[in-house]
């Protein structure tokens, strides 16, 4: 029993489907697998966990899709999607099981690469590492919610420009057109099925080199976003104060009142910020007295801000 389901299992190809929420990653699952996840625009849609297709045939192959949540800050903070995906790519490459491609999708409807989708290349990039990208297709989709003209624009500087994919196509990673129908998500397969197994950069540091989630390139890029986002709402909170300070010396009880609750809500924010990093540093397997010094001296230093924080 246990070496049929080995060999079944080895069988079958595991596809990654990673990409900020909205992209169309669930219906793009359905309409390869035939499967039924959730599908939509609001919060409620979105996947908080991962997923798997059911398991299907395309061609001889059979396939399993695996379902992401993305980086989006909104149902679940960014540390636990980590968690999550980590946790579960692990628990698979444990298991013996490879992935054999991954898509990433992104819609040619944006034109602009804003904080989301930048945030989820960048994770996207460091939870799979360059290797993977051999194995990868961006998938660009949404073509009928723009005008021709602009969207083949849009696809050569999504193509072309460094802070887009350029690097990602450089590292061997195929750019593909989805058009909406089952044609041209078999195309896609097609092309996946064919890969060699790979193991994911984020599998091999926590598999193989027992790193903690904080220390992963994955751990470390959301640590330094987060880290970003601090440093604003610091900036934010001074500026706050300052001007509490002189409404409160013009004796304006109004605007010093209206300040105090803009100062109540982004010291809010700080503290969930404060909380995402210390769970992110809790969501760990090992000490971390075996890593680098660099990294010893960063846990530490948001240990103890994290404390006074408190
Ligand atoms: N026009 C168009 N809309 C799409 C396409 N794929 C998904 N959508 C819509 O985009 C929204 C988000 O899709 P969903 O699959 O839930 O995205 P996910 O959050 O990445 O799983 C839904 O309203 C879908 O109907 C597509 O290829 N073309
Ligand atoms: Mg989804």
């Amino acid at each position: 029993m246990a070496a049929l389901l080995r060999r079944r299992t080895g069988l079958t190809a595991y596809i990654l489907v990673m990409g900020s929420t909205g992209t169309g990653k669930s219906t793009f699952i359905n309409l390869a697998s035939g499967s039924d996840l959730r599908v939509g625009t609001g919060l409620h849609s979105q996947t908080a966990t991962v997923e798997l297709s059911r398991s299907f045939k395309h061609k001889s192959q059979r396939i399993i899709m695996v379902d992401t949540p993305g980086f989006d800050d909104t149902v679940k903070s960014d540390a636990d999607v980590l968690t999550t995906i980590a946790t579960y790519l692990e628990r698979l490459y444990r298991k013996g099981i490879r992935i054999r491609g991954i898509i990433y999708l992104h819609r040619i409807t944006d034109n602009r690469m804003g904080g989301t989708a930048l945030r989820n290349l960048r994770m996207f990039e460091a939870i799979c590492g360059e290797p993977a990208m051999a194995s990868t297709v961006v998938v660009l989709n949404m073509w009928d919610q723009v005008q021709p003209g602009v969207a083949e624009a849009r696809e050569t500087e999504l193509r072309k420009s460094d802070i887009f994919f350029k690097p990602t196509v450089n590292a061997g990673a195929q750019m593909k057109p989805h058009w909406g129908n089952q044609d041209s998500a078999a195309a896609i397969l097609d092309y996946l099925v064919a890969r060699r197994p790979v193991v994911l950069k984020i599998q091999h540091e926590m598999a193989d080199e027992h790193k903690a989630i904080h220390t992963t390139s994955a751990g470390l890029v959301l640590l330094g976003d987060l880290a970003a986002k601090e440093l604003k709402h610091a900036e934010e909170l001074r500026r706050i104060r300052e001007e509490r300070a002189e409404a409160r010396s013009r004796k304006d009880a109004d605007e010093e009142g209206g300040l105090e609750d803009s100062e109540k809500s982004v010291e809010a924010l700080r503290r969930k910020l404060a909380e995402e990093q210390q769970r992110l540093l809790e969501a760990t397997n090992q000490a971390s007295d075996n890593h680098g010094g660099f990294h010893r001296k960063l846990i530490m230093f948001l240990r103890r801000r994290l404390q006074l924080g408190h």
